[in-house]
């Protein structure tokens, strides 16, 4: 069978490089990895029941013995350690295979991830013992800066799906639904063979749902003068994509006009002034600003952006309510305002930056000029 070069060797290897001295900072001797997408991105492995254990020497990717297949393939820089059984494995089989490894390197102090439940923490601390787990959050470290790699993953991604919105935008038509629409548009990204999938349920907002939060779609059909809100994304070699446009089915009004360009001018101030050494919240509040010369301030009711990776959503936020951090080279955001009028539409427009040493690359190459259908 063919190896899947998914992953490449050289970037397993720098990843486990980077998560030892993150572990490390942090007075750990190693780390026990649970999470899926961090899973992946240390081993290559993309499938369930398994777990990782990273310890200074050694990288283990323990799991079901019908997972050798999959992780032959795919993984690289671990050393693949089989439960065998015939049945289905309880997550602590697993995870007493990591601490038994553990015993045998001296380990006494391990860090796990932070997506754990409260409860399923004191469950591993009891059956630790001696060994001592710690919360910690050194793979997201590791997550958050993006290798060339990863930012060309990235763009790959962005690009598939621009290639996807060009076509999908002529199927816009009055008459049809959000739902049509939306289920359209997912087959589409579906169709794409290079495509994994899209990197979440695409939205399609029209008229006065455009003010609506984060609804996929609704039964509304497409009338003449709407605006419409497009929100889609991809998924690349487990990497996401993310844009927002919004299109006129017809001219639009001088308000939506407006609308549009206080949108638009705020998105193109914030991609100017971004940069590494910023904290996160005064990247977002740049946006606000603009969006508040133009008097729309109370109808810009989300945060700028998030940063992007394997996850669609990830940290840093660009917003004012989310944990204050600096922002750094190769990290990868959305840039995203938006102003909704309640009952009336919504405009939206994202693009998605991996900063430089000195300011941003715009890694989106859709057209973001008004654009009448
Ligand atoms: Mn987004």
């Amino acid at each position: 069978m063919k190896k899947n070069d998914d992953t490449p060797k050289t970037e397993t290897a720098s990843r486990i490089k980077q998560l030892r001295k993150e572990f490390a900072k942090r007075g750990l001797e190693g780390v026990i990895v649970f999470d899926s997408l961090n899973i992946r991105y240390l081993s290559g492995f993309t499938g369930e029941f398994a777990l990782m254990l990273i310890a200074e020497k050694g990288c283990f990717l323990i799991l079901h013995h019908r997972n050798i297949p999959r992780a032959e393939r795919e993984t690289s820089n671990c050393e693949i350690i089989p439960i065998e059984s015939e049945e289905l494995i309880h997550p602590d089989d697993l995870l007493a295979k990591a601490f038994e490894i553990s015993h045998a390197h001296e380990i006494t102090e391990l860090g796990v991830d932070p997506s754990l439940s409260h409860e399923r923490l004191l469950a591993i601390r009891k059956k630790a013992r001696p060994i001592k787990i710690k919360i910690s959050d050194c793979v997201e470290a590791c997550r958050q800066i993006k290798s060339s790699y990863e930012i060309k993953m990235i763009s790959k991604a962005q690009i598939e799906a621009e290639e996807i919105l060009r076509r999908f935008i002529n199927e816009i038509k009055p008459g049809k639904s959000e739902r049509q629409l939306h289920h359209l548009l997912l087959r589409m990204i579906h169709e794409n063979e290079l495509l994994e999938g899209p990197s979440f349920l695409p939205i399609i907002a029209s008229g006065e749902s455009g003010w609506g939060i984060h609804s996929y779609y609704t039964e509304r059909k497409i009338r003449k003068n709407d605006s419409v809100i497009i929100d889609m994304g991809v998924k690349y070699k487990g990497y996401c994509s993310d844009m927002t446009r919004t299109v006129f089915i017809g001219k639009p009004t001088s308000k939506m006009k407006v609308v549009y360009e206080a949108v638009l001018e705020a998105q193109k101030a914030v991609e100017a002034v971004v940069k590494p050494g910023m904290y996160n919240h005064s990247v977002d509040a740049a946006a606000r600003e603009v969006i508040g010369d133009s008097g729309f301030s109370p109808f810009f009711s989300h945060g700028l952006g998030h940063s992007i990776g394997m996850s669609v959503h990830e940290g840093p936020y660009l917003s004012y309510v989310k944990k204050r951090e600096i922002i750094r080279e190769n990290m990868v955001f959305t840039l995203e305002p938006g102003i909704y009028l309640q009952n009336k539409f919504g405009v939206r427009i994202e693009d998605i930056v991996a900063l430089t040493d000195s300011g941003c690359k715009n890694l989106t190459g859709f057209p973001k000029e008004i654009l009448v259908i």
